[in-house]
Protein backbone atom coordinates (compact mmCIF):
# COMPACT_ATOMS: atom_id res chain seq x y z
CA UNK A 1 0.00 0.00 0.00
CA UNK A 2 1.52 3.53 -1.03
CA UNK A 3 -0.57 5.33 0.79
CA UNK A 4 1.29 8.04 3.17
CA UNK A 5 0.07 6.77 6.68
CA UNK A 6 -0.87 10.68 7.42
CA UNK A 7 -2.93 10.09 4.81
CA UNK A 8 -4.36 7.39 6.14
CA UNK A 9 -5.35 8.40 9.72
CA UNK A 10 -6.37 11.69 7.94
CA UNK A 11 -8.91 9.75 6.72
CA UNK A 12 -9.93 7.11 9.58
CA UNK A 13 -10.04 10.74 11.19
CA UNK A 14 -12.49 12.06 9.38
CA UNK A 15 -14.51 8.63 8.70
CA UNK A 16 -14.54 8.38 12.89
CA UNK A 17 -15.82 11.70 12.96
CA UNK A 18 -18.14 10.71 10.39
CA UNK A 19 -19.40 7.98 12.26
CA UNK A 20 -19.25 8.90 15.54
CA UNK A 21 -20.53 12.74 15.44
CA UNK A 22 -23.79 11.91 13.81
CA UNK A 23 -23.35 14.31 11.28
CA UNK A 24 -26.69 15.36 10.96
CA UNK A 25 -28.81 14.06 7.13
CA UNK A 26 -29.33 16.81 5.05
CA UNK A 27 -32.10 17.27 3.06
CA UNK A 28 -32.39 18.53 -0.78
CA UNK A 29 -36.05 19.54 -1.83
CA UNK A 30 -35.80 19.95 -6.45
CA UNK A 31 -38.61 21.23 -8.37
CA UNK A 32 -38.21 20.70 -12.33
CA UNK A 33 -40.54 22.35 -14.20
CA UNK A 34 -41.47 19.90 -16.42
CA UNK A 35 -43.97 21.69 -18.37
CA UNK A 36 -41.11 23.99 -18.67
CA UNK A 37 -39.25 21.41 -21.52
CA UNK A 38 -36.11 20.73 -22.17
CA UNK A 39 -33.19 22.81 -23.94
CA UNK A 40 -31.39 21.09 -26.31
CA UNK A 41 -28.13 19.63 -25.75
CA UNK A 42 -24.85 21.44 -26.80
CA UNK A 43 -27.52 24.37 -27.42
CA UNK A 44 -26.55 28.26 -26.38
CA UNK A 45 -29.02 28.19 -23.60
CA UNK A 46 -26.90 25.22 -22.72
CA UNK A 47 -23.95 26.90 -22.61
CA UNK A 48 -25.51 30.19 -20.77
CA UNK A 49 -26.68 27.93 -18.03
CA UNK A 50 -23.03 26.14 -17.48
CA UNK A 51 -21.28 29.39 -17.82
CA UNK A 52 -23.94 31.34 -15.38
CA UNK A 53 -23.81 28.34 -12.77
CA UNK A 54 -20.30 27.89 -12.68
CA UNK A 55 -19.70 31.50 -12.50
CA UNK A 56 -21.97 32.37 -9.65
CA UNK A 57 -20.28 31.22 -6.42
CA UNK A 58 -16.74 33.03 -8.02
CA UNK A 59 -18.44 36.77 -6.69
CA UNK A 60 -16.79 36.73 -3.89
CA UNK A 61 -17.74 40.47 -3.83
CA UNK A 62 -20.89 39.26 -2.43
CA UNK A 63 -21.03 39.12 1.19
CA UNK A 64 -25.07 39.18 1.85
CA UNK A 65 -25.87 35.65 0.79
CA UNK A 66 -28.14 37.28 -2.53
CA UNK A 67 -27.00 36.37 -6.00
CA UNK A 68 -28.94 37.66 -8.46
CA UNK A 69 -27.57 36.90 -12.66
CA UNK A 70 -28.47 36.88 -15.67
CA UNK A 71 -26.28 35.82 -18.75
CA UNK A 72 -27.39 35.81 -22.24
CA UNK A 73 -29.84 37.05 -24.85
CA UNK A 74 -33.49 36.91 -25.22
CA UNK A 75 -34.70 33.81 -25.32
CA UNK A 76 -31.36 31.60 -24.02
CA UNK A 77 -31.05 34.37 -21.53
CA UNK A 78 -30.50 32.37 -18.12
CA UNK A 79 -31.44 34.09 -14.60
CA UNK A 80 -30.22 33.00 -11.61
CA UNK A 81 -30.84 33.67 -8.11
CA UNK A 82 -29.01 32.08 -5.15
CA UNK A 83 -29.89 32.81 -1.51
CA UNK A 84 -28.20 31.50 0.95
CA UNK A 85 -29.64 31.42 4.50
CA UNK A 86 -29.28 34.55 6.57
CA UNK A 87 -26.85 32.76 9.00
CA UNK A 88 -24.63 31.17 6.47
CA UNK A 89 -21.32 32.75 6.36
CA UNK A 90 -19.99 34.01 2.83
CA UNK A 91 -17.37 31.21 1.80
CA UNK A 92 -19.63 29.02 2.74
CA UNK A 93 -22.34 29.77 1.00
CA UNK A 94 -20.42 30.07 -2.38
CA UNK A 95 -19.44 26.07 -1.29
CA UNK A 96 -23.46 25.75 -0.44
CA UNK A 97 -24.52 27.44 -4.35
CA UNK A 98 -21.62 25.83 -5.55
CA UNK A 99 -22.45 22.59 -4.94
CA UNK A 100 -26.17 22.91 -5.40
CA UNK A 101 -25.19 23.90 -9.00
CA UNK A 102 -24.05 20.70 -9.48
CA UNK A 103 -26.46 18.92 -8.06
CA UNK A 104 -28.88 21.07 -9.96
CA UNK A 105 -28.01 20.18 -13.22
CA UNK A 106 -28.02 16.28 -12.15
CA UNK A 107 -31.53 16.09 -10.55
CA UNK A 108 -33.07 18.03 -13.11
CA UNK A 109 -31.13 17.61 -16.74
CA UNK A 110 -31.71 19.65 -19.48
CA UNK A 111 -34.56 21.63 -17.70
CA UNK A 112 -35.35 25.24 -18.88
CA UNK A 113 -36.04 26.23 -15.33
CA UNK A 114 -35.57 24.29 -11.80
CA UNK A 115 -35.12 24.99 -8.42
CA UNK A 116 -33.10 23.05 -5.58
CA UNK A 117 -33.62 23.95 -2.05
CA UNK A 118 -29.79 22.64 -0.54
CA UNK A 119 -28.73 20.93 2.29
CA UNK A 120 -31.63 21.45 4.31
CA UNK A 121 -32.67 24.85 3.27
CA UNK A 122 -29.10 25.65 3.55
CA UNK A 123 -29.40 27.57 -0.03
CA UNK A 124 -32.27 28.31 -2.55
CA UNK A 125 -30.79 28.08 -6.58
CA UNK A 126 -33.25 28.53 -8.78
CA UNK A 127 -32.92 29.23 -12.69
CA UNK A 128 -35.02 30.03 -15.65
CA UNK A 129 -35.54 31.41 -18.77
CA UNK A 130 -38.07 34.16 -17.72
CA UNK A 131 -38.06 37.11 -15.58
CA UNK A 132 -37.62 35.84 -12.09
CA UNK A 133 -35.78 38.68 -10.29
CA UNK A 134 -38.14 40.57 -8.01
CA UNK A 135 -41.63 38.60 -8.34
CA UNK A 136 -43.32 36.82 -5.54
CA UNK A 137 -43.80 32.77 -6.00
CA UNK A 138 -45.08 31.13 -3.58
CA UNK A 139 -45.40 27.65 -6.02
CA UNK A 140 -44.31 24.78 -5.54
CA UNK A 141 -44.91 24.88 -1.87
CA UNK A 142 -43.16 22.00 0.32
CA UNK A 143 -42.65 21.24 3.85
CA UNK A 144 -40.65 18.64 5.96
CA UNK A 145 -41.89 17.82 9.13
CA UNK A 146 -40.35 15.57 11.77
CA UNK A 147 -43.09 13.82 13.29
CA UNK A 148 -40.59 10.84 15.02
CA UNK A 149 -41.85 13.19 18.61
CA UNK A 150 -44.50 15.89 19.58
CA UNK A 151 -43.57 18.92 20.92
CA UNK A 152 -44.77 19.52 24.77
CA UNK A 153 -46.41 22.71 24.11
CA UNK A 154 -50.19 23.24 25.15
CA UNK A 155 -50.19 26.66 23.47
CA UNK A 156 -48.18 25.14 20.21
CA UNK A 157 -50.82 26.81 17.74
CA UNK A 158 -50.96 30.44 19.16
CA UNK A 159 -46.98 30.65 20.88
CA UNK A 160 -45.68 29.27 16.80
CA UNK A 161 -47.98 31.86 14.70
CA UNK A 162 -47.09 34.40 16.83
CA UNK A 163 -43.92 34.09 16.71
CA UNK A 164 -43.43 33.38 13.15
CA UNK A 165 -46.06 36.86 12.36
CA UNK A 166 -43.82 38.48 14.49
CA UNK A 167 -40.81 37.28 12.77
CA UNK A 168 -42.36 38.31 9.21
CA UNK A 169 -42.17 41.49 10.30
CA UNK A 170 -38.78 42.02 11.15
CA UNK A 171 -37.67 40.01 7.81
CA UNK A 172 -39.82 41.46 5.53
CA UNK A 173 -38.49 45.49 6.79
CA UNK A 174 -35.06 43.99 5.49
CA UNK A 175 -33.45 46.03 2.80
CA UNK A 176 -32.30 44.59 -0.87
CA UNK A 177 -29.92 42.33 0.42
CA UNK A 178 -31.40 40.58 3.31
CA UNK A 179 -34.96 39.64 4.34
CA UNK A 180 -34.02 37.18 7.45
CA UNK A 181 -35.59 37.08 11.05
CA UNK A 182 -34.81 34.72 13.79
CA UNK A 183 -36.57 34.16 16.85
CA UNK A 184 -37.88 32.64 19.85
CA UNK A 185 -40.86 32.19 21.81
CA UNK A 186 -42.21 29.79 24.77
CA UNK A 187 -44.40 27.26 23.57
CA UNK A 188 -46.20 26.23 26.97
CA UNK A 189 -47.82 28.49 29.29
CA UNK A 190 -47.17 26.31 32.17
CA UNK A 191 -43.76 25.51 31.86
CA UNK A 192 -40.54 27.14 29.79
CA UNK A 193 -40.34 24.89 26.11
CA UNK A 194 -39.08 27.15 23.85
CA UNK A 195 -39.46 26.90 20.13
CA UNK A 196 -36.83 28.47 17.58
CA UNK A 197 -38.14 30.03 14.28
CA UNK A 198 -36.41 31.56 11.33
CA UNK A 199 -38.18 33.18 7.99
CA UNK A 200 -36.93 34.32 5.31
CA UNK A 201 -37.27 35.71 1.95
CA UNK A 202 -35.75 36.61 -1.57
CA UNK A 203 -34.51 39.98 -0.56
CA UNK A 204 -35.58 41.03 -3.90
CA UNK A 205 -38.93 40.92 -3.07
CA UNK A 206 -41.01 44.16 -2.20
CA UNK A 207 -41.51 44.35 1.99
CA UNK A 208 -45.74 43.54 0.90
CA UNK A 209 -44.92 40.95 -1.18
CA UNK A 210 -42.48 39.43 1.53
CA UNK A 211 -45.52 39.32 4.02
CA UNK A 212 -47.27 37.70 1.73
CA UNK A 213 -45.00 35.05 0.86
CA UNK A 214 -44.21 34.09 4.50
CA UNK A 215 -48.07 34.11 5.19
CA UNK A 216 -48.79 32.04 2.89
CA UNK A 217 -46.61 28.91 4.48
CA UNK A 218 -47.91 30.51 8.07
CA UNK A 219 -51.28 29.76 7.67
CA UNK A 220 -50.63 26.26 6.43
CA UNK A 221 -49.11 25.61 9.86
CA UNK A 222 -52.48 24.59 11.39
CA UNK A 223 -53.08 21.65 8.74
CA UNK A 224 -49.50 20.60 8.63
CA UNK A 225 -47.46 20.82 11.51
CA UNK A 226 -49.22 21.27 15.11
CA UNK A 227 -46.64 20.24 17.72
CA UNK A 228 -43.85 18.72 15.39
CA UNK A 229 -40.89 19.25 16.60
CA UNK A 230 -39.40 20.59 13.57
CA UNK A 231 -41.31 21.37 10.59
CA UNK A 232 -39.73 23.59 7.32
CA UNK A 233 -41.90 25.01 4.69
CA UNK A 234 -40.47 26.47 1.53
CA UNK A 235 -41.57 28.08 -1.50
CA UNK A 236 -40.12 29.67 -4.45
CA UNK A 237 -39.84 33.41 -2.76
CA UNK A 238 -39.79 32.54 1.03
CA UNK A 239 -39.39 29.90 3.59
CA UNK A 240 -39.94 29.53 6.85
CA UNK A 241 -38.48 26.42 10.24
CA UNK A 242 -39.25 26.26 13.36
CA UNK A 243 -37.83 24.00 15.78
CA UNK A 244 -37.71 22.72 19.54
CA UNK A 245 -34.11 23.84 20.01
CA UNK A 246 -31.74 26.24 18.49
CA UNK A 247 -30.68 25.53 14.61
CA UNK A 248 -29.56 28.91 13.73
CA UNK A 249 -26.03 31.11 14.36
CA UNK A 250 -27.29 33.74 16.98
CA UNK A 251 -25.08 36.60 15.79
CA UNK A 252 -23.76 38.29 17.94
CA UNK A 253 -24.07 35.57 20.68
CA UNK A 254 -26.18 36.81 23.77
CA UNK A 255 -23.89 35.42 26.22
CA UNK A 256 -20.17 34.09 25.14
CA UNK A 257 -19.92 32.21 28.43
CA UNK A 258 -23.00 30.30 27.56
CA UNK A 259 -21.81 27.62 24.49
CA UNK A 260 -23.86 27.24 21.54
CA UNK A 261 -26.28 24.70 22.42
CA UNK A 262 -24.70 21.48 21.20
CA UNK A 263 -26.08 20.18 18.01
CA UNK A 264 -29.42 18.02 19.26
CA UNK A 265 -29.66 14.61 18.28
CA UNK A 266 -30.17 14.15 14.32
CA UNK A 267 -33.72 13.83 14.12
CA UNK A 268 -35.35 12.02 11.12
CA UNK A 269 -38.09 14.18 9.03
CA UNK A 270 -40.70 12.65 7.56
CA UNK A 271 -40.35 12.35 3.71
CA UNK A 272 -40.79 10.14 0.72
CA UNK A 273 -38.16 9.85 -1.24
CA UNK A 274 -36.67 8.88 -5.03
CA UNK A 275 -34.40 6.71 -5.76
CA UNK A 276 -30.40 7.19 -5.58
CA UNK A 277 -30.54 9.47 -8.75
CA UNK A 278 -28.13 8.31 -11.64
CA UNK A 279 -24.40 9.62 -10.83
CA UNK A 280 -22.01 9.38 -13.08
CA UNK A 281 -20.24 12.93 -11.32
CA UNK A 282 -17.60 10.47 -9.91
CA UNK A 283 -16.47 8.76 -13.15
CA UNK A 284 -12.55 9.70 -12.65
CA UNK A 285 -10.55 9.52 -15.62
CA UNK A 286 -8.06 6.33 -15.24
CA UNK A 287 -4.81 7.27 -13.95
CA UNK A 288 -2.36 5.09 -16.65
CA UNK A 289 0.90 5.71 -15.19
CA UNK A 290 2.80 3.03 -14.01
CA UNK A 291 4.56 3.17 -10.85
CA UNK A 292 8.34 1.76 -11.72
CA UNK A 293 9.62 2.45 -8.44
CA UNK A 294 9.54 -0.61 -5.70
CA UNK A 295 5.72 -0.60 -4.41
CA UNK A 296 5.29 -1.47 -0.30
CA UNK A 297 2.28 -3.90 -0.08
CA UNK A 298 0.21 -5.32 2.58
CA UNK A 299 -1.36 -8.33 1.76
CA UNK A 300 -4.81 -8.59 1.79
CA UNK A 301 -4.99 -4.52 0.66
CA UNK A 302 -3.51 -4.66 -2.94
CA UNK A 303 -5.69 -3.98 -5.76
CA UNK A 304 -6.15 -6.60 -7.85
CA UNK A 305 -4.69 -4.86 -11.15
CA UNK A 306 -1.68 -4.81 -9.25
CA UNK A 307 -1.35 -8.19 -8.36
CA UNK A 308 -2.42 -9.17 -11.67
CA UNK A 309 -0.57 -7.38 -13.77
CA UNK A 310 2.02 -5.06 -11.79
CA UNK A 311 -0.34 -2.05 -12.60
CA UNK A 312 -0.08 0.87 -9.97
CA UNK A 313 -2.03 3.96 -9.79
CA UNK A 314 -3.43 5.98 -7.35
CA UNK A 315 -6.77 4.21 -7.89
CA UNK A 316 -4.74 1.11 -6.32
CA UNK A 317 -4.57 3.22 -3.17
CA UNK A 318 -8.43 3.60 -3.67
CA UNK A 319 -8.64 0.33 -3.15
CA UNK A 320 -6.34 -0.11 -0.30
CA UNK A 321 -8.27 2.76 1.52
CA UNK A 322 -11.60 1.04 0.40
CA UNK A 323 -10.59 -1.87 2.39
CA UNK A 324 -9.68 -0.71 5.21
CA UNK A 325 -13.32 1.19 5.17
CA UNK A 326 -15.02 -2.13 4.97
CA UNK A 327 -12.90 -3.59 7.75
CA UNK A 328 -13.32 -0.17 10.14
CA UNK A 329 -17.34 -0.12 9.86
CA UNK A 330 -17.12 -4.08 10.21
CA UNK A 331 -15.45 -4.64 13.00
CA UNK A 332 -13.76 -7.71 11.13
CA UNK A 333 -10.43 -8.33 9.44
CA UNK A 334 -12.00 -11.59 7.41
CA UNK A 335 -11.43 -14.38 9.82
CA UNK A 336 -15.53 -14.33 10.79
CA UNK A 337 -16.44 -14.68 7.27
CA UNK A 338 -16.35 -18.33 7.20
CA UNK A 339 -15.71 -18.20 3.29
CA UNK A 340 -12.23 -18.17 3.42
CA UNK A 341 -9.10 -16.82 4.34
CA UNK A 342 -8.80 -13.87 2.45
CA UNK A 343 -9.81 -10.28 2.92
CA UNK A 344 -11.56 -10.98 -0.42
CA UNK A 345 -14.26 -12.85 1.42
CA UNK A 346 -15.10 -9.51 3.62
CA UNK A 347 -15.61 -7.59 -0.08
CA UNK A 348 -17.73 -10.59 -1.29
CA UNK A 349 -19.59 -10.76 1.67
CA UNK A 350 -19.90 -6.97 2.04
CA UNK A 351 -21.07 -6.49 -1.28
CA UNK A 352 -23.70 -9.50 -1.21
CA UNK A 353 -25.24 -8.17 1.71
CA UNK A 354 -25.32 -4.75 0.13
CA UNK A 355 -27.73 -6.15 -3.03
CA UNK A 356 -29.49 -8.38 -0.84
CA UNK A 357 -30.22 -4.63 1.05
CA UNK A 358 -29.23 -6.17 4.22
CA UNK A 359 -25.29 -4.28 4.76
CA UNK A 360 -26.66 -3.29 7.80
CA UNK A 361 -26.29 -6.96 8.86
CA UNK A 362 -22.13 -6.57 8.85
CA UNK A 363 -21.87 -3.42 10.94
CA UNK A 364 -19.70 -3.69 13.89
CA UNK A 365 -22.00 -3.80 16.85
CA UNK A 366 -20.55 -1.50 18.56
CA UNK A 367 -21.56 0.52 15.54
CA UNK A 368 -24.48 -0.36 14.92
CA UNK A 369 -26.89 2.17 16.72
CA UNK A 370 -29.87 3.93 14.89
CA UNK A 371 -28.55 7.18 15.63
CA UNK A 372 -25.54 6.47 13.16
CA UNK A 373 -26.61 3.84 11.02
CA UNK A 374 -27.00 6.05 7.64
CA UNK A 375 -23.77 7.13 8.46
CA UNK A 376 -22.40 3.90 8.86
CA UNK A 377 -24.20 2.41 5.46
CA UNK A 378 -22.94 5.76 3.74
CA UNK A 379 -19.05 4.50 4.66
CA UNK A 380 -20.30 1.07 3.81
CA UNK A 381 -21.56 2.44 0.60
CA UNK A 382 -18.13 4.25 -0.17
CA UNK A 383 -16.17 1.16 0.68
CA UNK A 384 -18.09 -0.60 -1.59
CA UNK A 385 -16.95 2.16 -4.42
CA UNK A 386 -13.54 2.14 -3.54
CA UNK A 387 -12.91 -1.59 -4.56
CA UNK A 388 -14.67 -1.92 -7.80
CA UNK A 389 -13.01 -3.82 -10.00
CA UNK A 390 -13.09 -1.18 -13.20
CA UNK A 391 -10.80 1.64 -11.89
CA UNK A 392 -12.30 3.94 -13.74
CA UNK A 393 -15.52 3.75 -11.59
CA UNK A 394 -13.30 4.11 -8.16
CA UNK A 395 -13.64 7.58 -6.93
CA UNK A 396 -10.64 9.92 -6.11
CA UNK A 397 -9.34 10.75 -2.71
CA UNK A 398 -10.44 13.55 -3.18
CA UNK A 399 -14.08 12.82 -4.09
CA UNK A 400 -14.32 10.25 -1.38
CA UNK A 401 -13.87 13.81 0.98
CA UNK A 402 -16.55 14.86 -0.58
CA UNK A 403 -18.72 11.81 -0.16
CA UNK A 404 -18.10 11.70 3.09
CA UNK A 405 -18.74 15.39 4.43
CA UNK A 406 -21.32 16.35 1.67
CA UNK A 407 -24.42 13.96 2.77
CA UNK A 408 -26.82 15.85 0.18
CA UNK A 409 -24.35 14.02 -3.02
CA UNK A 410 -25.87 10.97 -4.30
CA UNK A 411 -23.65 8.17 -4.86
CA UNK A 412 -23.16 5.94 -7.86
CA UNK A 413 -24.22 2.17 -7.12
CA UNK A 414 -21.01 0.04 -7.09
CA UNK A 415 -20.50 -2.44 -8.81
CA UNK A 416 -18.94 -5.50 -8.25
CA UNK A 417 -16.01 -5.51 -5.92
CA UNK A 418 -12.95 -6.79 -7.68
CA UNK A 419 -12.49 -10.53 -6.43
CA UNK A 420 -15.86 -10.98 -5.91
CA UNK A 421 -15.96 -14.85 -5.25
CA UNK A 422 -19.24 -15.83 -6.35
CA UNK A 423 -20.01 -13.42 -10.10
CA UNK A 424 -22.53 -15.65 -11.55
CA UNK A 425 -24.52 -12.26 -13.02
CA UNK A 426 -23.37 -8.62 -13.25
CA UNK A 427 -26.91 -7.23 -13.11
CA UNK A 428 -27.52 -4.41 -10.09
CA UNK A 429 -30.14 -4.51 -7.86
CA UNK A 430 -32.95 -1.72 -9.54
CA UNK A 431 -33.47 0.21 -6.58
CA UNK A 432 -30.85 0.78 -4.02
CA UNK A 433 -31.67 -0.57 -0.64
CA UNK A 434 -30.14 0.75 2.94
CA UNK A 435 -32.17 -2.70 4.00
CA UNK A 436 -32.64 -1.16 7.71
CA UNK A 437 -35.26 1.97 6.69
CA UNK A 438 -38.84 1.30 6.73
CA UNK A 439 -39.30 4.51 6.14
CA UNK A 440 -38.15 4.25 2.49
CA UNK A 441 -41.16 4.05 0.64
CA UNK A 442 -40.46 5.63 -2.58
CA UNK A 443 -42.53 7.09 -5.22
CA UNK A 444 -40.79 8.63 -8.05
CA UNK A 445 -43.05 9.73 -10.12
CA UNK A 446 -45.11 11.22 -7.42
CA UNK A 447 -42.18 13.46 -6.87
CA UNK A 448 -41.91 14.33 -10.72
CA UNK A 449 -44.96 15.21 -10.54
CA UNK A 450 -46.35 18.60 -9.84
CA UNK A 451 -48.02 17.90 -6.86
CA UNK A 452 -47.71 20.46 -3.47
CA UNK A 453 -45.76 19.01 -0.83
CA UNK A 454 -43.96 16.44 -2.17
CA UNK A 455 -40.59 16.06 -0.52
CA UNK A 456 -37.18 14.76 -2.30
CA UNK A 457 -34.35 14.13 -0.10
CA UNK A 458 -31.24 12.36 -1.02
CA UNK A 459 -29.73 11.03 2.05
CA UNK A 460 -32.34 10.90 5.12
CA UNK A 461 -30.76 9.18 8.23
C1 LIG B 1 -36.96 16.15 -20.95
O1 LIG B 1 -35.87 15.33 -20.60
C2 LIG B 1 -36.19 14.33 -19.67
C3 LIG B 1 -34.93 13.62 -19.24
O2 LIG B 1 -33.86 13.97 -20.03
C4 LIG B 1 -37.22 13.39 -20.31
O3 LIG B 1 -37.58 12.39 -19.36
C5 LIG B 1 -38.46 14.20 -20.69
O4 LIG B 1 -39.36 13.37 -21.33
C6 LIG B 1 -38.09 15.36 -21.58
N1 LIG B 1 -39.26 16.20 -21.74
C7 LIG B 1 -39.62 16.69 -22.91
C8 LIG B 1 -40.83 17.55 -22.91
O5 LIG B 1 -38.97 16.46 -23.91
C1 LIG C 1 -21.96 18.20 -27.96
O1 LIG C 1 -20.67 18.74 -28.18
C2 LIG C 1 -19.61 17.85 -27.92
C3 LIG C 1 -18.31 18.61 -28.08
O2 LIG C 1 -18.39 19.58 -29.05
C4 LIG C 1 -19.72 16.67 -28.87
O3 LIG C 1 -18.69 15.75 -28.59
C5 LIG C 1 -21.05 16.00 -28.67
O4 LIG C 1 -21.21 14.94 -29.58
C6 LIG C 1 -22.20 16.98 -28.82
N1 LIG C 1 -23.43 16.32 -28.45
C7 LIG C 1 -24.55 16.47 -29.15
C8 LIG C 1 -25.74 15.72 -28.66
O5 LIG C 1 -24.60 17.18 -30.12
C1 LIG D 1 -52.35 29.75 26.96
O1 LIG D 1 -52.38 31.18 27.09
C2 LIG D 1 -53.06 31.85 26.03
C3 LIG D 1 -52.90 33.34 26.21
O2 LIG D 1 -52.92 33.68 27.56
C4 LIG D 1 -54.53 31.41 26.04
O3 LIG D 1 -55.22 32.04 24.99
C5 LIG D 1 -54.58 29.92 25.84
O4 LIG D 1 -55.92 29.46 25.90
C6 LIG D 1 -53.77 29.20 26.90
N1 LIG D 1 -53.74 27.79 26.59
C7 LIG D 1 -53.92 26.86 27.53
C8 LIG D 1 -53.92 25.44 27.06
O5 LIG D 1 -54.10 27.14 28.69
C1 LIG E 1 -44.75 39.44 19.21
O1 LIG E 1 -44.62 40.82 19.28
C2 LIG E 1 -45.44 41.40 20.26
C3 LIG E 1 -45.34 42.90 20.12
O2 LIG E 1 -44.00 43.32 19.98
C4 LIG E 1 -44.96 40.91 21.64
O3 LIG E 1 -45.78 41.48 22.64
C5 LIG E 1 -45.10 39.42 21.67
O4 LIG E 1 -44.58 38.92 22.89
C6 LIG E 1 -44.34 38.80 20.54
N1 LIG E 1 -44.66 37.38 20.51
C7 LIG E 1 -43.76 36.48 20.28
C8 LIG E 1 -44.22 35.08 20.32
O5 LIG E 1 -42.59 36.75 20.03
C1 LIG F 1 -29.88 42.02 -7.65
O1 LIG F 1 -30.00 42.17 -6.25
C2 LIG F 1 -29.52 43.39 -5.76
C3 LIG F 1 -29.61 43.33 -4.26
O2 LIG F 1 -30.88 42.85 -3.88
C4 LIG F 1 -30.33 44.54 -6.35
O3 LIG F 1 -29.83 45.76 -5.89
C5 LIG F 1 -30.23 44.47 -7.86
O4 LIG F 1 -31.07 45.43 -8.43
C6 LIG F 1 -30.65 43.10 -8.36
N1 LIG F 1 -30.39 43.00 -9.77
C7 LIG F 1 -31.35 42.66 -10.63
C8 LIG F 1 -30.93 42.55 -12.05
O5 LIG F 1 -32.50 42.46 -10.28
C1 LIG G 1 -29.25 5.74 -15.48
O1 LIG G 1 -28.58 6.06 -16.67
C2 LIG G 1 -28.52 4.99 -17.58
C3 LIG G 1 -27.67 5.41 -18.74
O2 LIG G 1 -27.71 6.79 -18.92
C4 LIG G 1 -29.94 4.60 -17.98
O3 LIG G 1 -29.91 3.51 -18.87
C5 LIG G 1 -30.72 4.21 -16.75
O4 LIG G 1 -32.07 3.93 -17.07
C6 LIG G 1 -30.68 5.33 -15.73
N1 LIG G 1 -31.30 4.89 -14.50
C7 LIG G 1 -32.14 5.67 -13.81
C8 LIG G 1 -32.67 5.09 -12.54
O5 LIG G 1 -32.45 6.79 -14.18
C1 LIG H 1 2.01 0.37 -17.73
O1 LIG H 1 2.11 -1.01 -17.61
C2 LIG H 1 1.50 -1.70 -18.68
C3 LIG H 1 1.53 -3.18 -18.37
O2 LIG H 1 2.63 -3.50 -17.60
C4 LIG H 1 2.24 -1.35 -19.97
O3 LIG H 1 1.64 -2.05 -21.07
C5 LIG H 1 2.15 0.13 -20.19
O4 LIG H 1 2.89 0.50 -21.32
C6 LIG H 1 2.68 0.89 -18.99
N1 LIG H 1 2.40 2.29 -19.14
C7 LIG H 1 3.29 3.24 -18.88
C8 LIG H 1 2.84 4.64 -19.05
O5 LIG H 1 4.41 2.97 -18.51
C1 LIG I 1 -26.67 5.45 20.10
O1 LIG I 1 -26.04 6.69 19.85
C2 LIG I 1 -26.56 7.75 20.62
C3 LIG I 1 -25.91 9.05 20.15
O2 LIG I 1 -24.59 8.85 19.82
C4 LIG I 1 -26.29 7.47 22.10
O3 LIG I 1 -26.85 8.51 22.87
C5 LIG I 1 -26.97 6.16 22.47
O4 LIG I 1 -26.66 5.83 23.80
C6 LIG I 1 -26.49 5.04 21.55
N1 LIG I 1 -27.26 3.84 21.82
C7 LIG I 1 -26.68 2.66 21.98
C8 LIG I 1 -27.61 1.51 22.23
O5 LIG I 1 -25.48 2.53 21.96
C1 LIG J 1 -13.98 0.44 -17.16
O1 LIG J 1 -14.98 1.41 -17.26
C2 LIG J 1 -14.82 2.28 -18.39
C3 LIG J 1 -15.86 3.34 -18.33
O2 LIG J 1 -17.02 2.91 -17.72
C4 LIG J 1 -14.90 1.45 -19.67
O3 LIG J 1 -14.71 2.28 -20.77
C5 LIG J 1 -13.83 0.37 -19.63
O4 LIG J 1 -13.97 -0.47 -20.74
C6 LIG J 1 -13.95 -0.47 -18.38
N1 LIG J 1 -12.84 -1.36 -18.30
C7 LIG J 1 -13.01 -2.65 -18.07
C8 LIG J 1 -11.77 -3.46 -17.99
O5 LIG J 1 -14.13 -3.16 -17.94
C1 LIG K 1 -46.73 6.06 -7.83
O1 LIG K 1 -47.40 7.20 -8.32
C2 LIG K 1 -48.09 6.95 -9.53
C3 LIG K 1 -48.64 8.28 -10.05
O2 LIG K 1 -48.92 9.16 -8.99
C4 LIG K 1 -49.19 5.93 -9.23
O3 LIG K 1 -49.90 5.64 -10.41
C5 LIG K 1 -48.54 4.66 -8.71
O4 LIG K 1 -49.54 3.72 -8.33
C6 LIG K 1 -47.70 4.96 -7.50
N1 LIG K 1 -46.96 3.78 -7.12
C7 LIG K 1 -46.83 3.40 -5.85
C8 LIG K 1 -46.02 2.18 -5.60
O5 LIG K 1 -47.31 4.03 -4.92
C1 LIG L 1 -5.50 -10.33 5.18
C2 LIG L 1 -5.89 -11.00 6.41
O1 LIG L 1 -6.20 -10.38 7.41
N1 LIG L 1 -5.92 -12.32 6.37
C3 LIG L 1 -6.31 -13.13 7.52
C4 LIG L 1 -7.69 -13.75 7.29
O2 LIG L 1 -8.04 -14.64 8.30
C5 LIG L 1 -7.16 -15.73 8.42
C6 LIG L 1 -7.72 -16.71 9.42
O3 LIG L 1 -8.06 -16.05 10.61
C7 LIG L 1 -5.77 -15.21 8.81
O4 LIG L 1 -4.86 -16.26 8.92
C8 LIG L 1 -5.30 -14.23 7.74
O5 LIG L 1 -4.08 -13.65 8.13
Amino acid sequence: MMIPMAAIFCMLALLLSCLISGTRAEYNIKYCYQKKGNYTINSTFQNNLNTILSTLSSHTEINYGFYNFSYGQNSDKVNVIGLCRGDVKPDECRGCLKDSAVTITQLCPNQREALLWFNTVKCLLHYSNRPIFGVMETYPGFKMTNTNNVMESDNFNQAVSNLMRNLTVVAASGDSRRKYATGRAIASNFTTVYVYGLVQCTPDLSEKDCSLCLESAISEIPSCCVNTIESILVRPSCNIRFRNDIFYDQTPKLDPDVTAPSPSPPSPLSYTSPEGSNNTLFKEEESKKNSSRQVPTTHGYMAPEYIMHGQFSVKSDIFSFGVLLLEIVSGQKNSSFRRGENVEDLLSFAWRKWREGTAVNIVDPSLNNNSIINEVMRCIHIGLLCVQENLTDRPTMATVMLMLSSYSLSLPIPSEPAFYAHSTTRSLPATLSWGHSSRATTNKSALDSENENSITELYPR
